[in-house]
């Protein structure tokens, strides 16, 4: 959800927004949401959900204050780190936050987010200016890092040691979202 409410700020647009508990999902919200999940945006009367094809709805309904670049190549770049972080890194945060008694899925995640961290160290390292991921311009990419990032104190509290002393590139450009704004209006306050 914070990666929708990140665009949602980043275009200065107003929403109104519902927090559900997900252990006892309100009618109102599965009649809405296909799978059940969060996030679910209305718009004008129409459900779209998974957060990926909601930030692109913002950003083609809001074209200022752009989040992809225009350049073709550019965008599909874009979309494939999206893609590369919504299959490997949150697919791994989620099991060590969701699944931390299941030993070897934990062990395999682990190492899948360190070779991950490796993999975006390697990437960052490769920018020719700029503080964010593809450069100058904070985009849909750096939308879907925050999170990650947030998710951070989760972690630790769990007890797994992935630090970024290896990756200090990945270290500075955590510091640099954490610092954005439209990242801090998306937190949830207390939440532990
Ligand atoms: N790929 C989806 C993931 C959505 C998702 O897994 N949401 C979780 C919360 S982070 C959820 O609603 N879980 C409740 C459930 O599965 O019952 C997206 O990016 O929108």
């Amino acid at each position: 959800v914070e990666r929708t409410r990140i665009v949602l700020e980043e275009k200065r647009l107003e929403y109104d927004l519902a927090f559900i508990d997900l252990s006892k999902k309100p009618k109102w919200f599965l009649d809405i949401s296909p799978r059940g999940k969060v996030p679910v945006l209305l718009v004008d009367g129409h459900a779209v959900f998974e957060s990926t094809a909601i930030n692109e709805l913002l950003e083609d309904l809001f074209p200022e204050n752009a989040l992809l670049p225009q350049d073709p190549l550019q965008r599909a770049e874009a979309r494939s780190w999206i893609v590369f972080n919504n299959e490997v890194i949150m697919s791994a945060l989620s099991a060590i936050i969701f699944n931390p008694e299941d030993e070897p899925r934990l062990t395999a995640e682990k190492e899948n987010l360190r070779d991950a961290f490796q993999l975006l160290e390697k990437k960052l390292s490769q920018r020719k200016s700029g503080e964010y991921f593809l450069g100058e311009k904070f985009s849909l990419v750096d939308v879907v890092f925050a999170p990650v990032f947030t998710r951070w104190e989760f972690m630790q509290k769990l007890g797994p040691d992935e630090g970024l002393k290896e990756t200090p590139l990945l270290k500075r450009y955590r510091d640099t979202l954490l610092s954005r704004q439209s990242v801090q209006n998306s937190r949830v306050q207390n939440l532990a």
